[in-house]
């Protein structure tokens, strides 16, 4: 029996021990391979960072992956020492020890002290995400049912939308549930403020692009503000991740970033291209409209931050 148990714990040994080489193998294939800024089947980790807010995230996570394993490892040894030491064949008689002062003070003022240790940097980073330094330029995202328009602001209200490509009008590059026909085109190395919001008729979307460290609920009348940098020129994915209905699945991101120039010759094309053929609205009459559908008398009174 005795026998029987050993060859039986030496298998699994060896099972495990496969399994952690397998592991260890198929990770260092995937870091060697690169990781695109979207998904990748049998990925282990999140997407590599675009933005300095995914940088600290990334490193957020990775410190409390080395506290919550030393805990998981402390407690673990704990609760062996004690099914070993204080078996019923070792220790038949327990003892009726039931206050000890000194470690009820030390398991509670050990845990209080990490979660101090590990509150600081989080506010840190939380105070990080949330301010928009010095933007060069401002985006407005708005969620649709389903679909995502973008606004610049700044380029004389410059519009338009951004639709899935059906996987029948895949071209090679583009990727399944990902591609986009009109992504989001920001030049590499600008501080982009994001305004995120969604339509009045619609229900709450979000706009998340994990290698951003982006995620911005789209709330029909509200503007969430959020900010990114993106580093490096390329394309970077996201998707919908509020549940937000049948299609939900059916409205990614795709975020171009390109170099400063680049984006000056994109912005000129764009201007043509999604010029509409109703000029821009003018303030003086949409005011006026806004003021004709406020009825009872004074219920446009309400300051804009309360409604
Ligand atoms: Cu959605």
């Amino acid at each position: 029996m005795v026998r029987l148990t050993r060859s039986i714990t030496r298998s699994a040994a060896v099972r495990a021990g496969a399994v952690a080489v397998l592991g260890l193998a198929g990770m260092a294939v995937l870091a060697a391979a690169g990781w695109a800024a979207e998904p990748q089947p049998w990925q282990l980790g999140m997407q590599p960072s675009a933005t300095p807010v995914h940088e600290r995230l990334n490193a957020m996570h990775d410190e409390l992956l080395v506290v919550i394993s030393l805990i998981t490892v402390f407690v673990l040894g704990l609760l062996l020492y004690v099914m070993v030491r204080f078996h019923h064949t070792r220790n038949p008689v327990p003892t009726r020890t039931s206050h000890n002062a000194l470690i009820e003070f030390l398991w509670t003022v050990i845990p209080v002290l990490i979660l101090v240790v590990i509150a600081i940097p989080s506010f840190k980073l939380i105070y990080y995400m949330d301010r928009v330094p010095n933007a060069d330029m401002t985006i407005k995202v708005t969620g649709n049912q389903w679909f995502w328009s973008y606004e610049y602001p700044d380029q004389d209200g410059l519009k338009f939308d951004s639709n899935l490509i059906e996987e029948k009008n895949l071209k090679p590059g583009d990727i399944r549930l990902l591609s986009v026909d009109n992504p989001l085109v920001v030049p590499a190395g600008a501080t982009v403020r994001v305004l995120v919001t969604g339509v009045a008729e619609g229900v709450i979307h979000s706009w998340y692009v994990p290698s951003f460290g982006v995620q911005e609920y789209a709330i029909p009348g509200r503007l969430n503000e959020s900010w990114f940098l993106v580093e490096k020129p390329g394309t970077y994915y996201g998707e919908c991740n509020q549940i937000c209905g049948v299609n939900h699945s059916r409205m990614p991101i795709a975020v171009k970033a390109v170099a400063k120039q680049d984006f000056g010759k994109w912005l000129a094309e764009a201007k043509k291209k999604f010029a509409t053929a109703t000029p821009p609205a003018n303030p003086a009459v949409v005011a006026a409209a806004a003021g004709d559908r406020a009825a009872p008398a004074g219920a446009d009174a309400t300051p804009p931050g309360n409604r």
